[in-house]
Protein backbone atom coordinates (compact mmCIF):
# COMPACT_ATOMS: atom_id res chain seq x y z
CA UNK A 1 0.00 0.00 0.00
CA UNK A 2 1.32 3.77 -0.10
CA UNK A 3 2.79 3.45 3.62
CA UNK A 4 4.99 0.12 2.72
CA UNK A 5 6.75 1.81 -0.08
CA UNK A 6 6.19 5.54 1.21
CA UNK A 7 4.65 6.55 -2.54
CA UNK A 8 2.68 9.50 -2.99
CA UNK A 9 -1.20 9.68 -4.15
CA UNK A 10 -2.69 11.39 -7.14
CA UNK A 11 -5.92 12.51 -6.33
CA UNK A 12 -8.55 13.08 -8.90
CA UNK A 13 -11.95 14.55 -8.74
CA UNK A 14 -14.94 12.89 -7.21
CA UNK A 15 -12.78 11.05 -5.15
CA UNK A 16 -10.97 8.91 -7.32
CA UNK A 17 -7.61 8.10 -6.43
CA UNK A 18 -4.64 6.46 -8.10
CA UNK A 19 -0.91 5.07 -6.51
CA UNK A 20 1.93 6.61 -8.00
CA UNK A 21 4.64 4.32 -8.03
CA UNK A 22 7.71 4.55 -6.42
CA UNK A 23 10.59 5.06 -8.57
CA UNK A 24 14.59 3.56 -8.18
CA UNK A 25 17.53 4.75 -10.02
CA UNK A 26 19.22 1.57 -11.78
CA UNK A 27 23.21 2.76 -11.01
CA UNK A 28 26.06 1.61 -13.08
CA UNK A 29 29.19 1.25 -10.94
CA UNK A 30 32.78 1.76 -12.53
CA UNK A 31 35.70 -1.38 -13.05
CA UNK A 32 38.76 -1.41 -14.42
CA UNK A 33 37.54 -3.57 -17.04
CA UNK A 34 34.81 -3.22 -18.87
CA UNK A 35 35.39 -1.73 -22.12
CA UNK A 36 33.71 1.72 -22.59
CA UNK A 37 32.25 0.71 -25.71
CA UNK A 38 30.11 -2.05 -23.87
CA UNK A 39 28.89 -0.01 -21.51
CA UNK A 40 27.67 2.80 -24.33
CA UNK A 41 25.84 -0.13 -25.96
CA UNK A 42 24.48 -1.57 -22.49
CA UNK A 43 22.84 2.47 -21.67
CA UNK A 44 21.69 2.20 -25.65
CA UNK A 45 20.20 -0.96 -26.05
CA UNK A 46 19.05 -1.75 -22.56
CA UNK A 47 18.10 2.13 -21.53
CA UNK A 48 17.10 3.77 -24.89
CA UNK A 49 19.77 6.52 -24.66
CA UNK A 50 21.25 8.07 -27.95
CA UNK A 51 25.01 7.50 -28.28
CA UNK A 52 25.77 11.27 -26.84
CA UNK A 53 23.86 10.36 -23.67
CA UNK A 54 25.09 6.57 -23.51
CA UNK A 55 28.76 8.42 -23.86
CA UNK A 56 28.01 11.01 -21.38
CA UNK A 57 26.80 8.34 -18.69
CA UNK A 58 29.73 6.19 -18.98
CA UNK A 59 32.29 8.83 -18.71
CA UNK A 60 30.15 9.90 -15.35
CA UNK A 61 30.62 6.33 -14.40
CA UNK A 62 34.39 6.18 -15.59
CA UNK A 63 35.33 9.38 -13.36
CA UNK A 64 33.09 9.49 -10.59
CA UNK A 65 32.43 5.58 -10.08
CA UNK A 66 28.77 5.54 -10.36
CA UNK A 67 26.27 7.35 -12.77
CA UNK A 68 22.21 6.86 -13.20
CA UNK A 69 21.59 4.41 -15.96
CA UNK A 70 18.03 5.01 -15.72
CA UNK A 71 14.76 5.60 -13.11
CA UNK A 72 11.89 3.30 -13.63
CA UNK A 73 9.38 1.77 -10.87
CA UNK A 74 10.84 -1.02 -8.93
CA UNK A 75 9.35 -4.31 -11.14
CA UNK A 76 10.93 -2.54 -13.78
CA UNK A 77 14.67 -1.25 -12.77
CA UNK A 78 15.07 -4.45 -11.02
CA UNK A 79 14.45 -6.20 -14.21
CA UNK A 80 17.10 -4.08 -15.65
CA UNK A 81 19.33 -4.19 -13.20
CA UNK A 82 19.16 -8.20 -14.31
CA UNK A 83 19.58 -7.23 -18.03
CA UNK A 84 22.89 -5.66 -17.43
CA UNK A 85 24.51 -8.47 -14.76
CA UNK A 86 23.70 -11.06 -17.75
CA UNK A 87 25.01 -8.96 -20.13
CA UNK A 88 28.14 -8.35 -18.56
CA UNK A 89 28.79 -12.35 -17.56
CA UNK A 90 27.72 -13.33 -20.97
CA UNK A 91 30.85 -11.18 -22.23
CA UNK A 92 32.62 -11.95 -19.54
CA UNK A 93 32.59 -8.55 -18.15
CA UNK A 94 32.47 -7.56 -14.46
CA UNK A 95 30.56 -4.19 -15.00
CA UNK A 96 28.19 -4.14 -11.65
CA UNK A 97 24.97 -2.32 -11.54
CA UNK A 98 22.45 -1.74 -8.28
CA UNK A 99 19.10 -0.12 -8.06
CA UNK A 100 18.22 2.45 -5.09
CA UNK A 101 14.91 4.44 -4.46
CA UNK A 102 15.14 7.74 -6.21
N1 LIG B 1 36.68 2.20 -16.24
C1 LIG B 1 36.46 1.40 -17.43
C2 LIG B 1 37.71 1.45 -18.32
O1 LIG B 1 38.57 2.25 -18.10
C3 LIG B 1 35.26 1.89 -18.24
C4 LIG B 1 33.95 1.78 -17.52
C5 LIG B 1 33.03 2.80 -17.59
C6 LIG B 1 33.64 0.63 -16.78
C7 LIG B 1 31.81 2.74 -16.93
C8 LIG B 1 32.41 0.55 -16.14
C9 LIG B 1 31.51 1.60 -16.22
N2 LIG B 1 37.77 0.56 -19.32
Amino acid sequence: NAQTDNQSLVLFERKQAVETPALYHVVLLNDDYTPMDFVIEVLMVLFKKSYQQAHEITMQVHQHERGIAGTYPKEIAVEKMTQVTLSAKANEFPLRCITERA
